[in-house]
């Protein structure tokens, strides 16, 4: 039996010329994009289907004509969109049956193992559940299990709980501080009903003033350090981190310590999950994740248990809609079982932290070339040497689409003074974000489009938002110092918790995979005259969809999500004092990566 995609038949030269008589029509450029195409109900591939059905659909290479057994089975316009040779059981699909895109796409599956290859289901949540008690209950025996961590271990509490005595599971939630609204509460009342006592430890005031060991420069490679300045007065990220990471372990360390427990009586829980090892493996995604990650775990006791292979980590071979509904099947409340991930360093990262602009010589140059692109229908008029830089970066299609809505819309991109996390080529970089306004109402989509071009053109860009209200006149060019205090952090607490509440109730939460809400120390709308000093800040909504975790795309207002939903966000986020705009992330990542840190 084989179901698969062309793509992957086509890079064997043997298949090709197996399968398809070596009639593979290149073409230069490839698109994906969904597609309607017209099928054949009475191939078993297809059955229960509809005539026309919407498909995910690569353009690119395509067949012309198929090998003897073979026939065509769907197609788009006049490119074979699956073929099939139904005595061998033989199926191959230009589409993706595998993403959600392809409406149908999982009956295309379910008759492919079930009707033709003859497969019976029992990889269900209820018997895989059982399994995983059982491994537990093997592993664990008489032994104690320590647990630590926030909303995305407590399916993973509730397991071990189902599995072994109440005695036997240790459950502690350190809060650092950089919880959202509401989030160590609704842990502990969810566990509490299900009759688990969690341990939780107030370390908010530790975390804020916590220090590390740094090198003394980046110059100097002898193991001389010196103490960093503590977190609430750190504007680097890498710093922060590390900052959290030491204090995390100073922490658990501490509460170890007066649990008095013995390494040799002690299992430890983690609540790995697959995305997590699929991430961590991926250098596109992961960057410095999976350093921080371990550096998180790795008091001594700690390193000890992973030593002797003390660590269990039930959840390992579930992706996240599967621990979902295990969730549910253990008795969690929907609130905790349908929550988005969440990083561990939490709020913290999602400050933009600053004590100076972010403003380098290549600065002014952007900013004409990025003029150059929202002026592009007046600029061809006139010569201009940054013209054919542009020019050479976008397709002939590319450049009518942008004269379009260049002559259509008033818009104008500019530099925001700040950084930002992205991936360019194959490397992390911190760099520019870039603000879009617009004098109408904004049009979304071709604001993607501009989202798009971009950071292609220019390197030093690695995201783009709009800029919700009045067209910008003065992009700010300095920063309201910034950093992880008190009051910056309820803040963007109180604006993370106004966005999701609106998400929640939209019920357009489960379309968005994440939706970070950031912080960044930008005031637009000063007075010039009156020397207003910078002193507000603004906020972005990142929109994130993603089925793999590695790349995704920011949600298209009325598209993904409702533009009224959106806008709701954006006003009642203006209502929090402090706040000067409000701005809506279009980049998909790459090269903007899911968190701004
Ligand atoms: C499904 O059945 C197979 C064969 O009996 C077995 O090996 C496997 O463990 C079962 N899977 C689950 C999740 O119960
Ligand atoms: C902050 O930490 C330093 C040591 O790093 C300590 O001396 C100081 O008392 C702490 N301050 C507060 C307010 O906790
Ligand atoms: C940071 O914390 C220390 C000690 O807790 C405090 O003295 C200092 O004023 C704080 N700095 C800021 C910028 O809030
Ligand atoms: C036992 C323990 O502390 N596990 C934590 C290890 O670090 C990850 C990432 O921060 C947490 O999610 C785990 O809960």
């Amino acid at each position: 039996f084989s179901l698969c995609n062309f793509r992957d038949l086509i890079y064997s030269r043997t298949m090709m010329n197996k399968v398809f008589g070596g009639t593979v029509h290149r073409k230069s450029v490839r698109e994906d994009g969904v597609f309607s195409i017209t099928l054949d109900n009475s191939c078993s591939l297809f059955r229960g289907l509809q005539k026309e059905e919407n498909v995910l659909l690569t353009h690119g290479d395509s067949v012309d004509k198929v090998a003897d057994g073979f026939k065509v089975v769907a197609q788009s316009g006049n490119i074979a969109a699956a073929i099939a040779n139904e005595q061998k059981k033989l199926y191959g699909t230009q589409f993706h049956p595998e993403v959600d895109l392809t409406e149908r796409g999982m009956d295309m599956l379910r008759n492919f193992l079930f009707e033709i290859a003859g497969c019976s289901s029992n990889f269900t949540v209820q018997n895989r559940q059982l399994n995983c008690i059982s491994e537990i209950r093997e592993k664990v025996d008489k032994s104690k299990v320590l647990l630590s961590g926030g909303v995305d271990s407590t399916v993973c509490t509730a397991l071990l709980n189902k599995a072994l005595n109440q005695e036997q599971v240790i459950a502690v939630h350190i809060d650092n501080g950089f919880m959202r609204k509401r989030e160590s509460q609704s842990v502990e009342e969810a566990l509490t009903k299900l009759g688990i006592k969690l341990k939780v430890v107030n370390a908010a005031h530790t975390f804020y003033n916590g220090t590390t060991t740094l090198p003394i420069s980046e110059e100097d490679r002898t193991p001389r350090k010196r103490i960093s300045k503590t977190l609430n007065m750190t504007t680097n990220p890498e710093e922060k981190r590390k900052i959290i990471g030491d204090t995390f372990v100073k922490v658990a360390n501490e509460v170890i310590g007066e649990m008095n427990l013995k390494p040799e009586d002690v299992f430890l829980a983690q609540g790995t999950l697959r995305p997590d090892l699929i991430e961590s493996a991926s250098h596109l995604a992961s960057g410095k994740a999976e350093v921080i990650k371990t550096h998180h775990n790795d008091t001594e006791l700690i390193r000890k248990l992973r030593d002797e292979g003390k660590v269990i980590e039930p959840l390992k071979d579930f992706h996240k809609d599967e621990v979902r509904a295990l969730g549910r099947e253990l008795g969690l409340p929907e609130e905790i079982v349908s929550r988005h991930p969440f990083p561990g360093p939490g709020l913290a990262i999602r400050v933009i932290c600053a004590d100076e602009p972010y403003i380098c010589k290549d600065f002014a140059e952007t900013n004409n070339i990025l003029k150059i692109i929202t002026d592009f229908s007046a600029s061809v008029k006139k010569p201009h040497t940054l013209l054919q830089r542009v020019k050479s970066c976008i397709s002939d299609e590319e450049e009518e689409k942008l004269m379009q809505i260049t002559s259509l819309h008033s818009l104008n991109a500019f530099l925001l003074p700040i950084k930002t996390v992205g991936v360019q080529g194959d490397s992390r970089s911190y760099s520019y974000v870039c603000g879009v306004s617009s004098k109408e109402a904004p049009h979304w989509d071709s604001l993607m489009f501009l989202a798009r071009l971009i950071p292609r053109i220019c390197h030093s860009i690695n995201r783009v938002v709009y800029v919700f209200g009045s067209h910008v006149k003065e992009p700010p060019t300095d920063i309201t110092p910034t950093f992880l205090t008190t009051g910056v952090l309820s803040t963007l607490r109180q604006a993370d918790f106004v966005a999701h509440s609106i998400l929640r109730e939209s019920g357009y939460s489960s379309k968005i995979s994440q939706m970070p809400v950031i912080l960044t120390p930008l005031h637009f709308d000063r007075d010039p005259l009156q020397k207003q000093p910078s002193c507000r800040r603004s906020v972005v909504i990142r929109t994130f969809i993603t089925s793999d975790f590695m790349t995704g795309i920011a949600a298209t207002p009325d598209n993904q999500i409702p533009e009224e939903v959106v806008l709701k966000m954006v006003n009642e986020i203006k209502k929090i004092p402090g706040i000067s705009r409000v701005m809506y992330d279009l980049t998909s990542k790459p090269p903007g990566t899911t968190e701004w840190e």
